[in-house]
């Protein structure tokens, strides 16, 4: 079994987190993933504290595992939904797409662990001199919202510069990536783009069919332009976005509003905005996320233990 100080510290099995991804981490996905010993997190996203209440509600009677949840910080109800989770005391609140460090003194009180999602040195310094529990340090080989460093130079740079421990987010799908990891220091992986292929997961059909086609070079970052960079499966959209991105970044603004839940919910290929990350074509099938943790965490524990791959 991999060995982490965060296993204990959270109450879990596995060291892995699903990522809070906007539209698919949903309850009914944390749940499996915290039913099968990993940490399963529900996208906060752009919810109103009601409805985020509902997931909430919706989880805790889908599992008695400890699950977290993802504030994304660019979201307009960012603030009420931070004033709620210090009611709802979840086990794991993570950030993302900002700095959470107004809310950090808070949620610790209420008893949830924070772990802020950061792409850089600098904000890993602040945010563990803010009191975060831990950090999740995500390379810009991750899908969605990322930042400029791969996660292979990245996570060594975080786990010297801080005390705490430090999740690796960004490109990792087997137990090689969770072995590689470890490898560069830190105590646990977090994994978004692999848990659209789970059977658990309920995003339009189309989605996983993109995903599964997905070949090494199938994504690319748009929004740079913007301050937004998104890394997302090449289709029409975002094509067009490339072209479009530095004379017109308001049509940019309005085509990319909207897109990510066409291509969730509607599984639209030309509209719609299927984020994912350049793992993407490692992923050749669709599991249980059961059989897919046990899997993995078997293979990272061979690696570690010093046998090699074998195919
Ligand atoms: O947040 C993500 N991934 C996301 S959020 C998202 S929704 C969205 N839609 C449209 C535009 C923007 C977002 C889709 N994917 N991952 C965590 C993450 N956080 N990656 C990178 C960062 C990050 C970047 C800058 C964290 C902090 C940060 O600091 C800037 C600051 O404010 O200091």
């Amino acid at each position: 079994m991999i060995r982490s100080p965060i296993t204990q510290q959270l109450g879990i099995k596995y060291p892995i987190f699903q990522g809070g991804m906007a539209w698919v981490a949903k309850a009914n996905l944390a749940a499996a993933v915290s039913n099968a010993g990993g940490l399963g997190i529900i996208a906060a996203m752009n919810m109103d504290q009601n409805q985020l209440k509902v997931e909430i509600e919706l989880a805790r009677s889908l599992t008695d595992k400890p699950f977290g949840v993802n504030v994304m910080l660019m979201s307009p109800y960012a603030k009420e939904v931070a004033e709620l989770l210090v009611k709802e005391r979840v086990a794991v609140i993570t950030t993302g797409a900002g700095n959470p460090q107004p809310y950090i003194e808070g949620w610790k009180q209420a008893g949830s662990k924070v772990f802020p999602v950061i792409a850089s040195v600098a904000l890993a310094k602040l945010l563990a001199r803010a009191g975060a529990d831990g950090l999740i340090a995500e390379g810009a080989e991750g899908g969605g919202h990322i930042g400029e460093t791969s996660t292979m130079a990245l996570i060594p740079q975080v786990v010297d510069a801080v005390d705490i421990p430090v999740i690796a987010a960004g490109g990792i799908a087997d137990g090689r990536g969770i072995a590689a990891a470890f490898m560069l220091g830190a105590s646990g992986v977090q994994m978004g783009t692999a848990f659209l292929l789970t059977k658990e997961c309920r995003v339009h059909p189309n989605y996983k069919e993109m995903v599964l086609g997905a070949s090494d070079i199938a994504t690319m970052v748009t929004g740079r332009s913007l301050g937004h960079p998104i890394r997302s499966l090449k289709n029409r959209l975002t094509r067009t976005i490339a072209q479009i991105e530095k004379s017109d970044p308001e049509l940019i603004e309005e085509m990319g509003r909207g897109a990510l839940r066409c291509a969730v919910l509607e599984g639209d290929k030309i509209k719609g905005c299927f984020m994912a990350g350049q793992i993407a074509g490692l992923l050749k099938t669709e599991v249980p996320v059961k059989e897919y943790l046990d899997r993995i965490t078997t293979q990272a524990d061979a690696l570690l233990r010093g046998e090699t791959w074998i195919k």
